[in-house]
């Protein structure tokens, strides 16, 4: 059988990410609707050398679809996903709207799979931070037990949009011609400070909540809790935005709930991890860095490190590409299982 496939959100950087990877992935596809905002409707994209024009999503733009991939942000989420589910459409979003709500499994493919078959219509697509770093967990907490996590990220502008990477590349070109730096997006978009990405690092992604931690933040830390089943895991995350167009990059420290490990014992278990490539070889200098991650499918890991006090503590490198395994290829893999184990 083929599916009728449609992509809300066509036009942004997940959503033109998303049509790249259709292209070389074997979904089994009858038609492809691409559907956005009333702004951005009428504009042209290829699929598979075939022009298709942009619509205007509306709730009556499902009636034939059956996988609904969205990817245009948490308000029209909320409003249009429902609509969707009230036509038989299986949604997979990508926001943030959904992800903690019990009735919507958050799913990692390689880390949860067997959520998918309680969905209800919905199936989130957990945060890319989040994604990358559970992708590496996930087989330390099956091998060894998990008990801690510590995290800071290193993320890059594509996270925040297509108009966010034009910031930085406008900032870059400034600070180089002497000018003055102008900030009108980052941090966030609509927050009531902004400042210069560009030569900087900011500690500030997403909104702040009242606990003092960013939404962000939140996120790598709730959503972690549940796609690896674990309301007792400690978690604790400080998320950072650097000029970087793509990838993120994490600097990770997991308790593991057995003792007398040793680094070759986290590095077989990350080496045969689904989705997983360890590059990690300190006498090469053999790390993954966001440039080397970037266009690549794969969660990469690296300098594995035993902590220097806690026997139970260990250190290590994750980078992968914010918008394929982070965003738009984990949304697709999620569809792929959906297909395979006739669970729509
Ligand atoms: C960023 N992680 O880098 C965010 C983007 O909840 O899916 C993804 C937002 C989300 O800014």
């Amino acid at each position: 059988a083929a599916f009728n496939i449609a992509i809300v959100g066509a036009t942004g950087a997940v959503g033109q990410k998303i049509i790249q990877l259709l292209e070389k992935r074997n979904l089994p596809i009858n038609q492809l609707r691409l559907l956005s905002s009333k702004r951005s409707a009428g504009k042209r994209l290829f699929f598979n050398n075939q022009e298709i024009t942009v619509e205007e999503a509306t709730p009556e733009s499902f009636a034939d679809v059956d996988i609904a991939l969205f990817s245009a942000g948490g308000s029209v989420s909320k409003k249009l996903a429902p609509e969707a589910v009230k036509h038989g459409t299986v949604v997979i979003d990508n926001t943030s709207a959904f992800r903690l709500d019990e009735n919507v499994p958050l799913v990692v493919p390689e880390v949860n799979e067997e959520d998918l078959q309680s969905h209800n219509g919905i199936i989130a697509n957990p945060n890319c931070s989040t994604i990358q770093m559970v992708a590496a967990l996930k087989p330390i907490q099956e091998a060894f037990g998990l008990t801690r996590v510590i995290v800071s990220t290193y993320q890059a502008v594509s996270g925040a949009g297509n108009e966010a990477c034009s910031e930085l590349e406008e900032q870059t070109k400034q600070y180089m011609n002497g000018e003055e730096l102008t900030s009108e997006l980052l941090p966030v978009k609509g927050d009531s400070k902004h400042l210069p990405i560009a030569f900087n690092a900011l500690p500030q992604i997403d909104v702040f909540q009242d606990n003092g931690y960013t939404f962000e933040e939140m996120k790598m830390i709730n959503e972690s809790k549940k796609i690896l089943h674990d309301e007792k895991l400690q978690v604790a995350a400080t998320c950072v935005r650097l000029p970087l167009f793509t990838s993120h990059a994490e600097s990770v420290y997991a308790e593991v709930g057995q003792n007398n490990l040793q680094v070759a014992d986290i590095w077989k278990v990350l080496d045969g991890a689904d989705g997983v490539t360890l590059e990690d070889d300190p006498e090469t200098q053999t790390y993954p860095t966001p440039l080397s991650a970037t266009d690549k499918e794969d969660v990469f890991a690296g300098r594995v490190r035993k902590d220097l006090d806690n026997d139970n503590g260990f250190h290590f490198w994750v980078v992968s590409d914010n918008l394929i395994k982070g965003a738009a290829l984990n949304t697709i893999q999620i569809a792929e299982r959906l297909i395979h184990h006739k669970w729509l």
